[in-house]
């Protein structure tokens, strides 16, 4: 193996270090908005909404003409190929819309998950085939970072040995072609909270699958200055009887990855994995109040955890895009000062506050 490579220019460099940084700046995260069409399907049916293009591109609509102090929470947007594309009903482009915020547009380039051969139902995340001239076309359509997601499974034998190497050197050449793009890549290795395993278990997964992640990214010399990691919480499998406290979930997250991510890298920002709106920011609070040491900013990249109560308050009806812009305006705040470790339990209510978002094997 030789030891002789080069990093990206220092212009390169420099341009992936302040994208990155941009979206990791204190009290800002992401809301990923990015379902593919069948996740999207999933949300508009439990509202009692047809999963039509049209319906797809209305929901958007609203998210994105939230009100422009939305742009001092969410410093980034992560969009599903479709909506990249699309316009308000009269003719504004969303990217337009979010530049106008002063927020960052992202895009979900993953292709969605396959079947490991001969493996006790684990996947891996296909869509690298075409990858450098998507990211050329998504570099000139405006978007300065990415994301690719990998699933892993708890479960007594895995996640194997075949399901961690395949992934995180999946997610390495993923990262390595954005970059190439001057894309910053979200690295999002998710270890899934189905099981009934307890947190000491899913704290070493995590560990386990994190560490072989960075390994494969600086087998393929990717930048960490330029990438961002989006990782799930530490917390017990959803079936565990023994529930974890935010103090808990905040010291084990906090112990897995200081145990292997990197302080070079520009940031954390956590999925919500199917947490209540609120359990979402009271744990992501309490990691940030923790006074462990931690190298990077840790904030949040939500999709289900932003958009619960957004989706309820809709419900499919005109009169009530104002309230149920009101709602997401509402969850950014609450997760901007868990961000900062300022936010006080039950301080921000949402219509879905507690409801559980677990979506069984979220793998599609
Ligand atoms: C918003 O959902 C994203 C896209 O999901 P599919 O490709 O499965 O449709 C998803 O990758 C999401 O960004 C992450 O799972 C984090 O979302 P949650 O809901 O866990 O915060």
């Amino acid at each position: 193996m030789t030891t002789y490579f080069n990093y990206p220019s220092v212009q390169l460099q420099s341009e992936l270090a302040s994208i990155a940084q941009r979206i990791v700046a204190p009290g800002k995260g992401i809301l990923a908005a990015d379902e593919s069409v069948s996740t999207m399907g999933k949300r508009l049916v439990d509202i009692g909404v047809e999963n039509s293009e049209e319906n797809r591109r209305k929901y958007r609509e609203l998210l994105f003409t939230t009100d422009p102090t939305i742009g001092e929470y969410i410093s980034g947007v992560i969009l599903f190929h479709e909506t990249l594309y699309q316009k308000t009903s009269d003719g504004v482009p969303f990217t337009k819309l979010l530049k106008d915020r002063n927020i960052l547009i992202g895009i979900k380039v993953d292709k969605g998950t396959v079947p490991l051969f001969c493996s006790e139902n684990e996947v891996t995340t296909q869509g690298l085939d075409d990858l450098d001239q998507r990211c050329t076309e998504y570099k000139k359509e405006g978007c300065d970072f990415a994301k690719w997601r990998c699933v892993l499974k708890i479960g007594k034998n895995t996640p194997s040995y075949q399901a961690i190497l395949e992934n995180a050197n999946v997610l390495a050449r993923y990262a390595s072609i954005c970059q190439a793009h001057g894309i910053v890549p979200i690295v999002e290795p998710e270890v899934i909270p189905d099981g009934d395993h307890d947190i000491e278990r899913a704290q070493k997964v995590t560990e386990a699958v994190v560490a072989a992640t960075y390994k494969a990214l600086h087998d393929h010399h990717v930048f960490l200055e330029g990438t961002l990691l989006k990782p799930n919480m530490v917390t017990p499998g959803m079936q565990c009887k023994k529930r974890a406290t935010p103090l808990e979930i905040a010291t084990a997250t906090i112990l897995a990855f200081t145990r292997t991510v990197p302080p070079a890298v520009a940031g954390i920002t956590f999925l919500s994995g199917g947490q209540s709106e609120e359990e979402a920011s009271i744990n992501l609070d309490a990691i940030n109040k923790s006074k462990g040491r931690k190298p990077w900013p840790m904030t949040f990249s939500y999709g289900r955890a932003l958009q619960a109560s957004v989706l309820r308050a809709w419900a499919g009806k005109p009169e009530n895009v104002g309230s149920a812009q009101e709602e997401l305006l509402k969850r950014a705040k609450a997760n901007s000062q868990a961000a900062l470790g300022t936010y006080q339990a039950g301080s921000i209510k949402g219509q879905a506050g507690d409801q559980n978002l677990f979506v069984k094997n979220h793998v599609y």
